[in-house]
């Protein structure tokens, strides 16, 4: 078992906590500062542990005999006795209780003593109950004050949507622009990956005037707080999201955003490779280590191959550029290495959208300002798909087969006065039992049927979905899994049986681009474009700047590998009309 740094300076946080709980005094600290000397150790502590024992350990710096036992019984054994104790005697969720402000571990400790609080549902119950109040030390001041901390906790501890960082990540590159010290900004991290949800913005800079870069970005309109403003290194608040600049070198900057762009999985098999080839690549740089002794071993020892730019250091591995959406360890680096990495569709590919509302249903725009609207951008086509009635319509939303009818009319006269192809469509509603809400003659004369799930959204649905993507009027499948970002899982099913039953039945599977949704994911799309699916981008637009949100799709798509030609809507109209039997 390789066990990481920051794994075993974790536990022993989780110590030092569990110990202040139970009022103990000093030892807290001394894990504290064993762990943040660990977190930072720049070897394996735990080969030290196996290799040289306990003696090896306590060589780290401010890491003392008992500590560094500690260390050994769990590389061992995979636990720690003492800390199972501890854990046992107050079972709690230490993470997100603490993560309340002003409550530390001593508050969590007396809390459960004395009322039984184990979760933050538990303790905003008894803030609310006002029992905190009557427990001695506390107060009702501090009883309101955990109150209105914990909703904000609450939030604080869920990830970020893609949709919220991504603007804000652009703003700071915009100001960056007119920085002077700035020689290049990248994003980095997860959202360079445009994973759906994200723990934090990466940001990185290239300047030989760290300081001046990290005073910018200390100046940036959007910081509402700043965490921390070191050397070459700074964090931000801005919106509840935390920003983390780091400031490099122009001859480390290719080295430093592979690094931490992540994923960490992906790094290993870059560094595995590396290692095969005499090479060590780090945050540094990529280095020749052949003639470097252990005894001069350092981050930058060995002949510097490469560093500046990102291609030079996937080229020094005899890779070429790995596109960092697809840097999650699901086949990228042998892929690479054989030459058979995909063309990824790009935003530019696009050329229609084929899910969108209107005023008919729950949209804020006509059908003329809809279509105007995507004919503004540039597309060649669009499928006006409003809401129909049925299973998990509510307030009316949803039109009736003879609405549904009237609509039709509307769409049809609209497209006769516009340069670009209008497909009229509806938005179907599938029931538990995989049917349709809408009459088959009523979808039969409609151009672009797109069928989604809005009720029932727990459990298995793969009949449910095959069931829809089967039946021979439905043309897209929308957003699958009707899930919701931090809200809501939505449906499982086994994507390799929906999408090989959507290639036979010539039904698209939606990448709904809803920064809501993002429904499929890029794993997902990854499954079906390899069993031979089609995937249509949506943006489920309800005004026309919502087009815009096409971006957060096309890159979840390229996230599951797909290449324009996976993609419906950057075809033709005439490949378009073709696909739906027009
Ligand atoms: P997030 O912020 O939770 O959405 O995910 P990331 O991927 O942005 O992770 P973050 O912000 O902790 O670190 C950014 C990247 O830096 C991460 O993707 C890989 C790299 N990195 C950070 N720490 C380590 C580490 O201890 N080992 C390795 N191999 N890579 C790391
Ligand atoms: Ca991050
Ligand atoms: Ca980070
Ligand atoms: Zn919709």
């Amino acid at each position: 078992m390789s066990v990481r740094n920051d794994e075993l300076a974790d536990l022993l946080e989780e110590f030092a906590d569990l110990l202040e709980a139970q009022d103990v005094e000093y030892k807290p600290r001394a894990y504290r500062q064993a762990a943040e000397n660990v977190r930072e150790h720049t070897t394996s502590v735990a080969d030290l542990a196996r290799e040289g024992g306990a003696d090896a350990v306590s060589e780290v710096n401010r890491v003392g005999d008992a500590i560094a036992a500690k260390v050994v019984e769990y590389v061992e054994t995979g636990e720690i006795e003492e800390l199972e104790e501890l854990r046992a005697d107050l079972p709690v969720d230490m993470a997100g209780l603490t993560s309340v402000e002003g409550v530390g571990p001593k508050t969590v400790g007396t809390l459960y003593r004395e009322l039984g609080v184990r979760t933050l549902d538990d303790l905003e119950t008894a803030a609310r109950a006002e029992e905190i109040r009557e427990v001695s030390g506390f107060g009702a001041k501090t009883e309101e004050n955990i109150l209105s901390n914990v909703e904000f906790a609450r939030r604080s501890n869920e990830r970020e949507l893609l949709g919220d960082a991504r603007p804000l990540a652009d703003d700071i590159q915009r100001h960056f622009a007119d920085v002077t010290a700035v020689e290049r900004c990248e994003v980095a991290g997860s959202l360079r990956r445009w994973k759906p949800t994200i723990g934090d913005v990466d940001l990185l800079v290239a300047s030989e005037d760290a300081e001046a870069v990290v005073d910018a970005f200390t100046d940036w309109e959007e910081a509402d707080v700043v965490i921390e403003a070191g050397t070459g290194k700074a964090s931000v608040r801005s919106a509840g999201i935390r920003v983390d600049l780091r400031v490099v070198v122009p001859e480390e900057f290719g080295a430093a955003l592979q690094y931490f762009t992540g994923s960490r999985d992906h790094n290993i098999r870059v560094r595995d490779r590396a290692i095969e080839r005499g090479l060590k690549v780090n945050e540094y740089g990529v280095f020749d280590v052949a003639d470097v002794d252990d005894a001069e071993d350092h981050q930058r020892a060995g002949e510097r191959v490469a560093g500046a730019t990102e291609e030079e250091v996937y080229a020094a591995l005899d890779l070429p550029l790995v596109p960092p959406e697809l840097r999650e360890d699901r086949g990228e680096v042998r892929a690479a290495a054989e030459g058979t990495l995909p063309d990824l569709v790009r935003v530019e590919d696009v050329r229609g959208d084929l899910h969108l509302h209107t005023t008919w249903s729950d949209g804020r725009h006509s059908i003329r300002e809809m279509v105007e609207g995507a004919a503004e951008r540039g597309y060649d086509y669009l499928n006006v798909s409003d809401h129909a009635t049925g299973p998990g319509m509510v307030g009316g939303v949803g039109l009736d087969d003879d609405e549904l009818r009237e609509q039709l009319e509307e769409i049809r006269a609209v497209a006769d006065d516009v340069d670009i192809r209008v497909f009229a469509g509806v938005e179907a509603n599938i029931d538990e039992e995989g049917g349709l809400s809408v009459g088959d003659d009523l979808l039969a004369e409609l151009d672009c049927v797109v069928a989604s799930p809005h009720s029932a959204l727990d459990g298995d649905g793969t009949d449910r979905l095959v069931g829809a993507v089967e039946h021979p009027e439905v043309n897209v499948l929308g957003h699958p899994t009707g899930r919701m970002l931090n809200r809501r899982s939505g449906l499982d099913f086994d994507v390799g049986t929906v999408a090989a039953a959507a290639a036979d039945a010539n039904t698209a599977l939606e990448v709904n681009a809803n920064p809501n949704r993002l429904d499929l994911r890029g794993g997902a799309v990854q499954v079906a474009v390899e069993a031979g699916a089609t995937i249509a981008v949506d943006t489920d637009a309800h005004r026309p700047e919502s087009y815009d949100l096409v971006r957060y799709g096309v890159h979840t798509a390229r996230r599951g590998w797909a290449t324009a030609d996976d993609v419906l809507n950057t075809w033709s109209v005439e490949a378009v009309e073709d696909f739906l039997g027009l």
